[in-house]
């Protein structure tokens, strides 16, 4: 079962329509809620009018941030080791950061009703001095970093930034919240980490953690935006409190870029020494990411990221990486698939580029001559992180071969008069930290039910957990009935984040399955008078010599009175450290010289996330990062004007890719198991966007340099491209 290419068991429910998402949610009665927005940033609030609203029929409440006066504010994980943080209030009263922000909330009984009263409430700014209120940051140092500064032979140095983006989940954020008798809420939600946010809730409200109950339907994607709680989500499970009623919200495209976090949007600068021989001595780098005026839990996690994971797969001994996370009056900021990788990795191979051309050398040997060698693993580096395990030399190699004849096509187009170039970029992936919880328990018609404290957002996990629990008790994955999602249900556990399903949740499942199975053999044994070495899991169940014991024959034998549970084991797995997964890819671009559009002509992805439970999820997970590396290099980006307005607020202004972007695509594997987690597997869900994006800026370079362009951010628009062009063309001349 591990390895195979099953077919994901969730997508006939999704194909027919018969998938469940929180909106699909209508309990009887319930209520509609809006936000009323703020359309300016950075301004004080002189008069909030909201008795006319009020007054309208079938308006049943008005909140603003009076009502919530008291009201504990939520905390953030504090991952840098300096922060100064001022919770926002969820209703802010006086001053207002960001457009966007809401300041005032509408219960009605319809949501027409709602929309109406929104044009009731009369509110005023004025311009308000408003400070950055949220700043972090950390450093790591190594000893010796001048001296090793001052052996260089050559330094080179750049700055790379990174757009800000929209994660762009196909399913808009929205929030079903439930009163229940006995003073309990229900809240349902499309969210990344079910257990974390009830009890960050409860805190918040005041509750105790079991009065709520929180329940991740299926979930329209997520990519790190739906990973931790916004002001809407409290304050619409709030407002069905207050209301001892159920109350919905469903956000529109509009409110998701308004308000939904943005990622990425962060500057990188790097100064790398090398000696003569081209080895790197050391590394200075600092990092910047942007926060907005809310800080979701998750929101220091990129800063953080950036600054850990350098210097990338490659072995350098000095270095002195600082790392700061800013505010900006913007939407909220956070971790968006990668959350800091993609960072990393652009800073580094940019800069291991630029160190080739300095130095005279080729590449892809500059590379090859200063990356860890795999018998050195396990590696405790600088910044803290310890990686697992790896080949990354022969990672090098495959890609080396591999792109190969993506130089000849490049310099074939070249004879021909055109812009071409190929770039290449090798990466590295932390996936997670911390432990998950699994049940796993036999049914009483032999079957089993598999429960995770992880989730799903569309990524087909159900499958793959199905098969690692089917691999233990070898039975066909269909046996084997995932949950997930519902804190009522599933054991605790901290969520779909940072690549850590598989390699934490899903071990958690293997070893509650393992249990299980011990359980059900040592039963066996009694019964048959042996030692429980004596139990073999066969296909057709338990076998004692040449006894056969199906499931279904032990289940009706364990079986007592009505339960369908008949055996059940649970698992807590906290893992010794990150599983660390490595790739490379490498794009070849040819540029219209004439309009400045940059055509990627191939893709080819090297990945090694470990052992791999099901090839085609993971494949499925590559080519979608790779799809959002190609939309952040080549198109996406969110933009402010000088007064803080988002223009790209659709996606009429905001440019995500599409079929018609990607070229082919070529994907190669590796399999290095991880020995921090008895399945060896690593997370593989933010590849793609972590090697993509430097490799197609490596790239752009190379087919630009023989216009002398450097160090163009992404996105590649044309205009950006066209416009750099013009003035180099133009430079040209004057000479
Ligand atoms: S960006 Mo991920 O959901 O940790």
């Amino acid at each position: 079962m591990i390895g195979v290419r099953l077919q994901r068991a969730e997508d006939e429910a999704l194909v027919r329509g018969q998938g469940r998402f929180t909106a699909d949610l209508h309990p009887a009665g319930c209520l509609h809620a809006v936000f009323y927005r703020s359309e300016q940033a950075r301004v004080r609030l002189t008069r909030l009018e909201t008795n006319r609203a009020r007054k309208r029929p079938g308006v049943r409440a008005v909140f603003t941030g009076e009502d919530l006066s008291g009201m504990r504010l939520p905390q953030i994980n504090p991952v840098l080791p300096q922060v100064e943080y001022v919770p926002p209030e969820l209703l802010p009263c006086r001053e207002i950061g960001a457009v966007g922000t809401p300041i005032a909330l509408i219960v009605a009984e319809q949501l027409p009703i709602a929309c109406d009263a929104l044009a009731e409430i009369d509110a005023r700014f004025d311009d308000a001095d408003m400070q950055p209120r949220h700043h972090a940051q950390g450093e790591w140092r190594t000893e010796g970093f001048e001296l090793a500064c001052a052996e260089a032979k050559h330094t080179v140095s750049l700055e790379v930034q990174t757009p800000l983006l929209a994660p762009c989940s196909l399913e808009p954020r929205s929030v079903v919240a439930e009163y229940l008798p006995e003073e309990k809420l229900r809240v349902t939600l499309g969210t990344q980490s079910p257990h974390r946010n009830a009890k960050v809730l409860a805190e918040v409200l005041g509750l105790n953690p079991e009065q709520v109950h929180l329940v991740a339907p299926n979930v329209g994607g997520s990519f790190g935006m739906k990973a931790s709680l916004y002001p809407e989500d409290y304050l619409i499970a709030w407002a069905a409190w207050r209301l001892r009623a159920s109350v919905r919200w469903e956000a529109t495209r509009l409110e998701e870029m308004l308000s939904g976090s943005h990622g990425r949007g962060g500057r990188l600068q790097g100064t790398l020494a090398l000696n003569s021989e081209g080895r790197f001595l050391a590394l200075q780098a600092q990092v910047e990411a942007p926060l907005g005026t809310w800080l979701p839990y998750s929101a220091l996690v990129p800063a953080w990221n950036a600054g850990r994971i350098l210097p990338g797969p490659y072995r350098v001994d000095a270095v002195h990486v600082t790392t700061q996370a800013k505010e900006r009056p913007t939407a909220p900021v956070g971790i968006y698939r990668g959350a800091g990788r993609p960072e990393a990795a652009l800073l580094m191979e940019r800069l291991v580029e630029k160190a080739a051309q300095v130095c005279g050398m080729d590449a892809l040997e500059l590379r090859r001559i200063n990356l860890h060698r795999s018998s050195d693993f396990p590696i405790a580096r600088a910044t803290g992180v310890v990686l697992d395990s790896g080949n990354y030399e022969e990672a090098l190699e495959r890609m080396r071969q591999a792109s190969a004849e993506l130089r000849g096509w490049r310099d074939l187009q070249r004879e021909s008069g055109r812009l071409a170039g190929v770039g290449l970029s090798l990466f590295i992936e932390p996936s997670g930290q911390g432990w998950e919880q699994a049940e796993v328990c036999l049914l009483s018609d032999g079957t089993f039910e598999a429960a995770t404290g992880s989730t799903d957002q569309g990524q087909g996990r159900s499958t793959a957990f199905s098969q690692i629990v089917a691999a233990v008790l070898n039975v066909p994955a269909e046996q084997v009935r995932v949950m997930h999602g519902d804190t009522q249900t599933a054991p605790e556990g901290i969520g779909a984040l940072a690549s850590r399903s598989t390699p934490i949740g899903g071990t958690a499942l293997f070893q509650a399955a393992s249990q299980l199975l011990e359980q059900a053999s040592s039963e066996v044994a009694r019964w048959e008078g042996v030692p429980v070495h004596r139990i073999r899991c066969a296909k057709e169940g338990l076998v004692c010599d040449q006894k056969v014991l199906t499931w279904p024959e032990l289940a009706m034998r364990l079986k007592r009175s009505g339960a369908p549970r008949v055996l059940s084991a649970r698992a807590r797995f906290e893992a010794p450290g990150e599983a660390w997964g490595f790739g490379g890819c490498a794009v070849s671009v040819q540029i219209d010289s004439e309009t400045g559009e940059v055509l990627p002509h191939q893709v080819i992805f090297l990945d090694d996330s470990g052992v791999v439970v099901n090839p085609m999820l993971q494949e499925g997970q590559i080519l979608g990062g790779l799809v959002q590396g190609l939309g952040e290099g080549l198109m996406e980006e969110m933009h402010y004007d000088e007064q803080h307005q988002p223009l790209t607020t659709s996606f009429m202004s905001y440019a995500l890719p599409r079929a018609d972007n990607v070229p082919q695509l070529r994907l190669l594997h590796m399999a290095t198991p991880s020995p921090w987690n008895p399945l060896g597997t690593k997370g593989v869900g933010e590849a793609g966007t972590i090697g993509l994006p430097p490799a197609l800026s490596n790239a752009v370079h190379d087919a630009l340099a023989p216009l002398k362009i450097e160090n163009l951010n992404m996105p590649f628009t044309s205009e950006r491209i066209w416009r750099s062009i013009q003035k180099a063309r133009t430079r040209e001349l004057g000479q």
